[in-house]
């Protein structure tokens, strides 16, 4: 059995715990004796001190940081069926029984679709002076082609020339998981032709509201289509077939470098990038075979990605462990490369959680995990991750699209959301950037996932990922106390 196929095998175990209607486990994981990482189990533990962070707030990031919240269209939008709205893979996959948490669906989530005004008011509030937000393509094409609806594109200019209004600078994904079903039905992302798809509604995007919107993201993490889209089949389409899914990276990849030249062409002046979730990877112990197998996991979860968009070449390793037959290999045609890595302007990482490799090519957990069992807590990782990216990549710059974690949050009886530890879990990731930019990383902005309680996919509305607490049954937005947090360091610019 290759290391590769052993290392899907033991992920798969590891993973189906999240899968929909899966018990769920403990939060805690285990903690390794001496280190400083945060506990954050039950969430509500009080705020631990942070080794970098001076208590008399000492630590300032550089001016005009963009401190920003993210979020993205079908978590958070709801109107499923209005004004020409097409469907997407996820309204497909969520309303199949057995697929979500409660068979939870996005067909209202948080409802911003109709309560954008007051959303934006809240960003003000907050003190926001990024928004992260994205672009759903069956709004824009139903079917994911031809003339693009009207309606859809006004949601999102009302939304843009919201933003303006308040001072919050936009930054757009253009895709976010939510293809078209319509495409799904000719083939999705093993079909090739649906990158084209993918410039052409870009394109159509770039047009419309390319005057509005200063930086642009390409796709949202490519990885979790991969893997949970096609390996483990816990999101949309749901598929378990592994050929499939690296033939699946390659179209992603090449429908990323399509748009940045879309871009280009279309004579818009924004700013262009990939949204890339990548997973720094350590050896679980001293062993050569721990050492070996860290680098190929870290060739799956990261170069395979980066190296293309910044190299021009798919790593090696990877290709090497597909094989020359696979059907990615067989895929790859001349000029793809050139075309996923057209320059791009920025780099958007989203950090999440380190992964520990072992000899056999699984993996272990050395910190606590959150509410989501696939994410352990260590700060120390955006330090490494942000500081590789630079080192090995070039001092292209860098946004943070995404670091969070979810929490129970249950009102008290007064109301209020006491969220004590996401208060800590932000503070010692802020620190961490910090340190980052300190030793030289170019980094420009921060999005906290996520502005609001959301549909988390397959978990439903069971994990509470926001800053802003939403009760779905009223859709009424309370600040958690994570939220007042946030918006001191935003005014301070720093903790
Ligand atoms: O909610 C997701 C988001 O859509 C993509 N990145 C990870 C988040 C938390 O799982």
């Amino acid at each position: 059995m290759s290391l590769l196929t052993r290392r899907r095998l033991l992920r798969r175990a590891a993973l189906s715990a999240t899968a929909a209607g899966a018990a769920r486990t403990g939060l805690a994981g285990a903690t390794l004796a001496g280190t400083t990482a945060v506990s954050v189990a039950g969430c509500d533990s009080p705020p631990e001190r942070n080794t970098d962070a001076d208590p008399d707030g000492g630590l300032r990031f550089p001016d005009n940081f963009g401190w920003g919240a993210a979020t993205s269209a079908y978590q958070i939008e709801g109107a499923a069926k209005e004004d020409g709205r097409g469907e997407s893979v996820w309204d497909t996959f969520s309303h199949t029984p057995g697929r979500t948490r409660n068979g939870d669906t996005g067909d209202v989530a948080a409802d911003h679709y109709h309560r954008y005004a007051q959303d934006l008011d809240l960003m003000r509030e907050l003190g926001l002076r990024s928004y992260r937000f994205s672009i759903s393509w069956p709004r824009i094409q139903a079917d994911g082609s031809g003339r693009p609806n009207q309606r859809g594109l006004d949601f999102y200019r009302r939304l843009l020339d919201g933003l303006h209004e308040r001072g919050i600078a936009p930054m757009a994904t253009l895709f976010h998981w939510d293809l078209p079903q319509a495409l799904q039905d000719d083939g999705g992302w093993e079909n090739r032709d649906t990158a084209e798809r993918f410039a052409d509604y870009a394109d159509a995007v770039f047009r419309a509201l390319g005057d509005r919107v200063p930086a642009w993201l390409t796709i949202n993490e490519p990885k979790t289509v991969v893997q949970n889209g096609y390996i483990w089949g816990h999101h949309a389409p749901g598929h378990r077939d592994e050929a499939a899914a690296y033939l699946v990276a390659h179209h992603l990849q090449l429908a990323h470098g399509l748009a940045v030249q879309a871009l280009r062409a279309s004579g818009a002046s924004g700013r262009i990038g990939p949204a890339l979730n990548l997973h720094p990877c350590y050896p679980a112990d001293d062993s050569a075979e721990a050492a070996a197998a860290t680098r190929l996991y870290d060739g799956y979860e990261n170069r395979l990605y980066l190296d293309s968009i910044f190299k021009g070449a798919y790593p090696q390793d990877v290709l090497a462990d597909l094989g020359p037959d696979s059907r990615m290999a067989r895929g790859v045609r001349d000029g793809d490369l050139k075309i996923i890595s057209s320059p791009v302007d920025l780099l958007a990482v989203q950090y999440y959680t380190p992964i520990y490799v072992t000899g056999g090519g699984g993996t272990v957990r050395k910190w606590p995990t959150s509410e989501a069992e696939w994410q352990q807590i260590y700060p120390e990782g955006m330090y490494d991750i942000l500081t590789r990216v630079t080192r090995d990549y070039g001092r292209v710059p860098i946004t943070i699209t995404e670091n969070g974690l979810p929490c129970p949050d249950t009102p008290g009886p007064d109301g209020s959301i006491d969220d004590a530890g996401r208060v800590s879990f932000l503070r010692d990731h802020f620190a961490a950037a910090h340190r980052a930019v300190r030793d030289g990383v170019p980094l420009e902005s921060y999005h906290v996932w996520s502005l609001l309680d959301n549909f988390e996919w397959a978990e439903g509305y069971d994990q509470r990922w926001g800053l802003v607490y939403v009760d779905y049954a009223s859709q009424r937005r309370v600040l958690k106390r994570s939220a007042h947090w946030y918006r001191e360091v935003i005014r301070r610019n720093g903790l």
